[in-house]
């Protein structure tokens, strides 16, 4: 099968952002006035739970608090405001090869899209300022946030991205950072790389084609840490469409959950 799209997580895999997004939701707690501060490892944690305002609701519930889902909402709400102007403020850049691998994909008439469980205002903003005005528009889908129920680690968010594209899942990549992600876009049946991140840890990939430590720059070479070798020093369209053609032709079946 041919490749035709490339499906892209947000956070951990176009921009390390979880930091900016812990920052936020600490602001938030603060402004509320409850005595809730989440450090590096207990987000670490909390990053199981894929959803912002799911996220807040499994910590009350761990730490026996009482919040019903309009003060989750309202409390998840201003976080997201501080978040878009963390991101609004430029405090966040792609991360590497992301850019040059969007517009190698444009070049070769590939589509691209994105399924994050991330909130929509937020992947709108980011990809406004790292993009330029025009970044929205660069993606032929952007599935997010609560435009499914389930949330990754189900497919579900994937399945809204290949059913709006009408697309078959063996023609297109997925890339994504954590185990969560990778579950999702296998599930779908989509065939992933995984470019590990801050929080996204480096095990858990094994159902993955390739597992790289980011795209790479040629000035910025990248990584393989599993899978099959790449010519150069980036991850390229070229060598997506070899990995899929080995893959579909070897031990590496697209096989949805
Ligand atoms: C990451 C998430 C999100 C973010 C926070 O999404 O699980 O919940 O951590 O954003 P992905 P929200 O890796 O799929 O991009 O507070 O808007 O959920």
């Amino acid at each position: 099968m041919a490749l035709e799209v490339l499906i892209f997580d947000v956070d951990g895999t176009l921009a390390e952002t979880e930091e900016w997004h812990r920052h936020a939701f600490n602001a938030a707690f603060a402004a509320a006035g409850l005595g809730w501060h989440w450090d590096q490892a207990l987000y670490g944690e909390l990053l199981e739970v894929t959803g912002g305002k799911e996220r807040i609701r499994h910590y009350a519930v761990t730490c026996g608090e009482a919040i019903d889902d309009d003060a989750i909402a309202r409390l998840h709400a201003a976080k997201t405001t501080r978040y878009v102007a963390s991101v609004e403020a430029g405090a966040i850049t792609l991360r590497p090869g992301v850019s040059r691998l969007l517009h190698e994909a444009q070049a070769a008439g590939l589509r691209v899209a994105i399924a994050t469980t991330t909130s929509p205002a937020n992947v709108t903003a980011l990809l406004r300022t790292t993009l330029g005005p025009e970044g929205p528009g660069l993606f032929a889908c952007i599935g997010a946030g609560d435009m499914v129920a389930a949330k990754k680690p189900a497919p579900d968010i994937y399945r809204l991205v290949l059913d709006r594209l009408q697309v078959a899942p063996e023609c297109c990549v997925a890339f994504e950072d954590t185990p969560n992600g990778l579950h999702a876009a296998r599930g779908a049946g989509i065939p992933t790389v995984v470019t590990t991140s801050l929080y996204g840890g480096t095990a858990g990939f094994e159902d993955a084609l390739i597992v790289v430590d980011g795209l790479g720059e040629t000035d910025a070479p990248c990584r393989v840490l599993r899978g099959v070798p790449i010519d150069g020093p980036v991850l390229g369209v070229a060598d997506l469409r070899r990995a899929l053609r080995d893959a579909s032709a070897s031990r590496f079946r697209v096989t949805p959950e």
